[in-house]
C-alpha cells in the first residue's frame, strides 16, 4: 500500500501536470468549440512517453505501472478530460495487443502506437450491445488466411481518425466464449465511419459508428486464440475504468481551482464569496470528496498493479465512486461561479458536460455496482 508518492512519480506527474498547463489547457476551450482532435499534441505526449505507458520498453513503451499511469492521467485532464481521456483508450487498445498479441503482432504495431504514429481505437460497444457487451453481433467468418466481417460498432471514440481499430467480433456461437479480438486497418476495404455524433461534451474528440461490409482482415490480426476476446476486452477495461477516474479527478481538480480563485474576488452583500460559511464547507467538501476519491484510486491502481484477485472489483468500485465524485465537485464548482460558470469563457461548463460522461462510458456506473454486487454474492 503507496501512500506517498516516491521520487520518480513524483517527477513523472510534474512532467505530465507542465505538459497540460503549456500543450493543452491553453488551447481546450478552443478544441471543443471547433470539435478538434488534436493529433499533434497527442504525439508530443506519446514523445514524452504517455503514447504506451504501461507496455513494455522492447517495442518502444514506457513501461511504467498503473499508478503512474493513473498520476499521468489524471495530470493530463487538468488540461482537458476529454483528450486526457482519449490517450487512454489509446494506451488501453494498445496495452491490449502488448498483453495478449504475439511478438510478431508486438513489434508489428506497438513501437508507432507508443509513438502514437499510429493511434488505436476500442471497438467493443454495438447498436443492440452495450453494457451487455458479450451480445454483440458483429460476425467475423473465416474465409482461408482472412476473416470476412459483417455489421456495426457503436460509438467508438476516434474513430475515422485513428488507424487501428482493435475490435471485438463474433468468430464463434452465442455469449462472451464466441469472441475474438481483431487488429482492423482503419482503411481495410468494406471498413466505413458514420457522422460525427453531435454529443454534449466529449467534443475534442469524435464519437463514429464503424460499419464492417464484407471487410476481409488477415486471421494474422487476432490476438490470441479465437474465443478470448471477451477476456481481452474486460481485462482492457479493467485499466481503462482507472484511467477514466483520474480523468474525471483531473477535471475536477482544476474545477475546484477555478471556484477557489473565484471566491476570493467575488463580492455579494458587502463580503467575498469566501467568507460566507457555508460556501466555504462546500469547498472543504469538494475537498475531502476529490481526495477520498483519489486515494481509493491509487489504492485500486495499486491491485491492478499486482494482479489482486479483487482488483477487478476494486476498478469498478473506484470508477463508480471517482467517476460520482468528479461530476458532482465539478458541477459544484460551476454553482459557486453562479451565472458565470454557465458560461463557456469560464471553462466550468465545458468540464461538467466532459465528465458527465465518464458516469456512462468503459461501463455504466450501474454496470459498476452490478460486478461490484457480483463479487460480494457470489464470492
Ligand atoms: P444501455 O446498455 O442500453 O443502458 C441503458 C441504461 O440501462 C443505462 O443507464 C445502464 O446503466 C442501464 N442498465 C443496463 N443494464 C443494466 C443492468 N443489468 N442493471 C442495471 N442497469 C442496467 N464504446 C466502445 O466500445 N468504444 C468506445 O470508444 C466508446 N466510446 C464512447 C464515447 C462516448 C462519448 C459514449 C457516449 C459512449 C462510448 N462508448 C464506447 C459506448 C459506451 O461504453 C456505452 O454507451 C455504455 O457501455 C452503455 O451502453 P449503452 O449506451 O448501450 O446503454
Ligand atoms: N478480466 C478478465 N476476464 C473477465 C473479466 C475481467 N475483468 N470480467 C469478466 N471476465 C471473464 C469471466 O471470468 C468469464 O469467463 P469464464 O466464462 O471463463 O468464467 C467471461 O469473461 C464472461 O464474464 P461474465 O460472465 O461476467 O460476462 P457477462 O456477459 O455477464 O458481462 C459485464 C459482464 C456486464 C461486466 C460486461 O458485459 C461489461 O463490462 N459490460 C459493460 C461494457 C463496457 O464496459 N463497455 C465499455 C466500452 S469501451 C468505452 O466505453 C470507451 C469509452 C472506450
Amino acid at each position: 500500500m503507496q501512500f506517498a508518492l516516491n521520487e520518480d512519480q513524483v517527477a513523472v506527474r510534474d512532467m505530465a501536470v507542465a505538459f497540460a498547463a503549456e500543450k493543452i489547457a491553453p488551447h481546450a476551450l478552443r478544441w471543443d468549440e471547433e470539435k478538434h482532435f488534436p493529433v499533434a499534441v497527442m504525439r508530443e505526449a506519446a514523445a514524452l512517453g504517455m503514447g504506451g505507458i504501461y507496455i513494455r520498453d522492447d517495442v518502444g513503451g514506457s513501461a511504467m505501472s498503473r499508478f503512474d499511469a493513473a498520476l499521468i492521467f489524471e495530470a493530463l485532464a487538468t488540461g482537458c478530460p476529454t483528450t486526457s481521456a482519449f490517450i487512454s483508450i489509446h494506451n488501453m487498445a494498445s496495452w491490449m495487443i502488448d498483453a495478449f498479441g504475439s511478438d510478431t503482432q508486438r513489434h508489428q504495431w506497438l513501437p508507432k502506437l507508443c509513438s502514437m504514429e499510429l493511434i488505436a481505437s476500442y471497438c467493443l460497444t454495438e447498436p443492440g450491445a452495450g453494457s451487455d457487451a458479450a451480445a454483440l453481433r458483429t460476425r467475423a467468418v473465416r474465409d482461408g488466411d482472412h476473416y470476412v466481417l459483417n455489421g456495426q460498432k457503436q460509438f467508438i471514440s476516434g474513430a475515422g481518425g485513428t488507424d487501428l481499430l482493435v475490435a471485438m467480433v463474433r468468430t464463434g456461437g452465442d455469449g462472451p466464449g464466441g469472441i475474438s479480438t481483431l487488429v482492423i486497418d482503419g482503411k481495410t476495404p468494406g471498413v466505413s465511419f458514420g457522422a460525427n455524433e453531435r454529443k454534449m461534451g466529449w467534443n475534442a474528440q469524435p464519437t463514429r459508428a464503424v460499419m464492417f461490409e464484407h471487410a476481409r482482415v488477415p486471421v494474422a490480426n487476432r490476438l490470441s486464440e479465437e474465443g478470448v476476446g471477451f477476456k481481452i476486452a474486460m481485462a482492457g477495461l479493467d485499466g481503462g475504468r482507472l484511467n477514466i477516474t483520474a480523468c474525471s479527478l483531473g477535471g475536477a481538480q482544476t474545477a475546484l481551482e477555478k471556484a477557489r480563485t473565484y471566491m476570493k474576488e467575488r463580492k455579494a452583500f458587502g463580503k467575498r464569496l469566501d467568507e460566507f460559511q457555508a460556501l466555504q464547507f462546500r469547498l472543504a467538501d469538494m475537498a475531502i470528496e476529490l481526495e477520498a476519491a483519489r486515494t481509493f484510486l491509487w489504492r485500486a491502481a495499486a491491485a491492478l498493479d499486482r494482479k489482486d484477485p479483487d482488483a477487478t472489483m476494486l476498478c469498478a468500485m473506484a470508477k463508480r465512486f471517482g467517476t460520482d465524485v468528479g461530476f458532482e465537485v465539478a458541477n459544484h464548482a460551476l454553482q459557486l461561479h453562479g451565472g458565470y460558470g454557465y458560461l463557456s469563457e469560464y471553462g466550468i461548463e465545458k468540464i461538467v458536460r466532459d465528465l458527465r460522461v465518464h458516469q456512462i462510458l468503459e461501463g455504466t456506473n450501474e454496470v459498476m455496482r452490478l460486478i461490484v454486487a457480483r463479487k460480494l454474492i457470489e464470492g
